[in-house]
């Protein structure tokens, strides 16, 4: 494919910096867009079976196929590399590489990822590699899922085989991918697999992701001890809608249950009592301290999980606005203006709230956007382009952000836009389209949006030298 030349200078805001070093990238998951589900040995993850059952996701839509990228990949790899994209963040699956969750490992689902990790390296892009995005294998689903101990004790095994299998392949290595969403949107909302809607669940699951984390880091350090390791968060901006104290103390609430309930147990090593407030009848504890068998949270289990890492992952995409309502019903709303198709708002400086909260009050260790992104309603016009300018003006205004972060002492070292292609978005199937390059899944022809030159002319001026530049930290190690 002939892609066209670089525009001008894109602009960002006057007082952004960035490291020479930046990692300029973006991210998929394995389950949105490989497809290939029964091949090369795969075996089946919730995922599967959760999009094949009626009514749980948008037009009954699943990643049967999603982008065919488990055949397409060295294309899509060259249309990375010709993007001048210098890193991606993608996941592994767990079934293709433990078709069951315990055992040995798949060779031909090694081979593929090797070849993968490889075919990154010989293009020049850097992987970043999440173990778990949310596709859990579904024999493990049938003995519990992750409301059970033993779940997050699989994912340390699976870890370390992973580790000694592709360790060498990539430097930067993400536990988990969002374990606020595998946790709620999949146990106490209903929304994404497994489909419960069970808040007990909910918390005994966010609590064995946690403990997943820790022990898969454990795992990569002893086998693996060059590697660079990190969780990703999603982390919100969330706002009073009023200056009520309700909604004051609402605010508090969802940011315990959201957000905090995944930072503190990471970067503090205790849950906030402000969530242990929420989530203690389902046995949540602070800390584990004088736990019996049996119980939740088991002393030793925080240690674990705020092991350091070299690095926190976040993603973000939603500013919102909390109003008090029942303890059980969210009442927030997204900010305005400018909603995307998924009714997200545009609001870069949530973003930039959120990475000088996180530096502020948890960690000093790097961070990384993972993923930031906004859906519209793409479509191919009779010219054969797809314009999207409101995506351009959103990355504009969140890269912008990161800069600002940066200039404001944020050690910020990468951004990841989401997503490299359209794909399969979870519950809402194909409808949502992320992509920086459209995909027609009638024919699976990749078109590279407006966005996507966009988003390469960006990184061409950075490396050419057209933005202000930021010293590398001496703190940091990742
Ligand atoms: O598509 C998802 C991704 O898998 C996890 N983070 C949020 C994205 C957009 O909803």
């Amino acid at each position: 494919m002939t892609l066209p030349a670089a525009s001008a200078r894109p602009e960002l805001s006057a007082d952004a910096t960035f490291p020479a070093d930046f990692a300029w990238g973006v991210a998929t998951a394995a389950y949105q867009i490989e497809g290939g589900v029964t091949e090369g040995g795969r075996g089946p993850s919730i995922w599967d079976t959760f999009s094949h059952q009626p009514g749980t996701t948008i037009n009954g839509d699943n990643g049967d196929i999603a982008c065919d990228h488990y055949h397409r990949w060295e294309a899509d790899l060259d249309l990375m590399a010709g993007l001048g994209i210098p890193s991606y963040r993608l996941s592994l699956s767990w079934s293709r590489l433990q078709p069951t969750g315990s055992g040995p490992l798949n060779p031909e689902g090694v081979r593929f990822y090797r070849d993968l990790l490889q075919g990154c390296a010989a293009r020049g892009i850097t992987p970043y590699v999440t173990l778990y995005h949310w596709d859990l294998p579904q024999a493990l689903q049938d003995e519990g899922g992750w409301p059970e101990r033993r779940t997050a004790h699989r994912f340390g095994d699976y870890a370390g085989l992973v580790a000694d299998a592709l360790g060498d392949l990539a430097e930067h290595w993400i536990t988990i991918n969002e374990p606020m969403c595998a946790a709620f949107l999949g146990h106490s909302w209903g929304m994404q697999a497994p489909g419960f809607k069970d808040d007990s669940l909910a918390v005994r699951a966010a609590h064995h992701l946690l403990l997943a984390h820790g022990l898969a880091l454990a795992e990569f350090r002893t086998r693996r001890p060059g590697t660079k390791l990190g969780i990703t968060n999603i982390i919100g901006n969330l706002n009073p809608a009023s200056d009520s104290v309700a909604d004051h103390a609402a605010t508090e609430y969802w940011d315990a249950i959201s957000n905090r309930i995944f930072l503190d147990p990471v970067y503090r090593g205790r849950y906030a009592d402000a969530t242990v407030a929420a989530y203690g009848k389902y046995g949540l504890t602070a800390t584990g301290e004088g736990a019996a068998a049996g119980d939740l949270v088991q002393p030793g289990d925080l240690a674990i999980i705020s092991a350091p890492g070299d690095f926190a992952g976040i993603n973000h995409y939603t500013n919102m606005l909390v109003a008090a309502g029942t303890e059980s019903t969210p009442n927030w709303t997204h900010v305005e203006p400018a909603p995307s198709s998924f009714g997200w708002s545009n609001t870069p400086d949530a973003l930039h709230a959120v990475l000088k909260r996180v530096a502020a009050e948890y960690t000093p260790l790097p961070l990384y956007v993972t993923e930031n992104g906004v859906t519209f309603h793409d479509y191919v016009d009779p010219n054969g382009e797809v314009r999207d300018p409101r995506r351009i003006d959103y990355l504009r205004g969140y890269i912008s952000a990161v800069g600002e972060a940066i200039s404001d002492g944020v050690d910020v070292r990468g951004y990841f836009a989401w997503s490299f292609m359209d794909n399969f978005e979870w519950a809402e199937g194909y409808d949502k389209r992320f992509g920086l390059v459209y995909v027609d899944y009638g024919t699976q022809a990749r078109i590279p949006k407006q966005s996507a030159y966009w988003y390469r002319d960006t990184i061409a001026a950075h490396n050419a030298g057209l933005y202000r530049r930021t010293a590398a930290p001496a703190s940091a190690t990742a």
